[in-house]
């Protein structure tokens, strides 16, 4: 039996300026859903991904990581690029892609953590020992694209970059 009391109860009363946080919170919320679905389907960027684990200390005793470098899969649309950061360069120290390919960086540390930071694209991150990073791009503009480091590793810190080459 429902009596003015009961029926009031069911009602949950909210502050007028309560409800307009509350909407005001959910269309942030809307907004952010859509800014990371546009930046990750659209634009490309992507949240560098912890690809595989290995040794720093024997790392370089088998493949692909005591021959670092490009890998080609298909001529001309897609290659692999293994890079190794040490104390203070890079292995290799020139990579050369052609233009619009499929990229896929590959790179790890043998001593301590350094960056990987090329130039005039979304490609930046860290290069830990023991872990693999990995990022695709592709480059749109054929030229000379530095890579350098951007976590501080010691006295050769400044002089620690490479190049990608891209090919017309
Ligand atoms: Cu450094």
């Amino acid at each position: 039996m429902s009596t003015p009391e009961n029926s009031q109860e069911l009602h949950l009363h909210v502050d007028p300026t309560e409800k307009a946080w509350i909407r005001a919170a959910i269309a942030v919320l809307v907004v952010f859903a859509v800014a990371v679905t546009i930046a990750g389907f659209m634009l490309g960027i992507q949240v560098p991904t912890e690809e595989q684990r290995v040794d720093p200390q024997t790392l370089q005793d088998s493949l692909p990581w005591s021959e670092p470098g490009v890998r080609t899969i298909v001529e001309g649309e897609k290659y692999d690029v293994f890079v190794v950061a040490k104390r203070f360069f890079y292995e290799p120290s020139t990579v050369e892609v052609p233009v619009g390919a499929e990229v896929t960086f590959y790179v790890t540390s043998t001593d301590v953590q350094h960056g990987f930071k090329i130039q005039d694209t979304n490609v930046n991150f860290m290069a830990i020992p023991g872990e693999v990073s990995k990022l695709t791009t592709s480059f749109d503009e054929p030229g000379s694209y530095p890579y350098i480091c951007t976590e501080y590793c010691g006295l050769g810190h400044a002089v620690m970059f490479g190049t990608v080459v891209v090919t017309p």
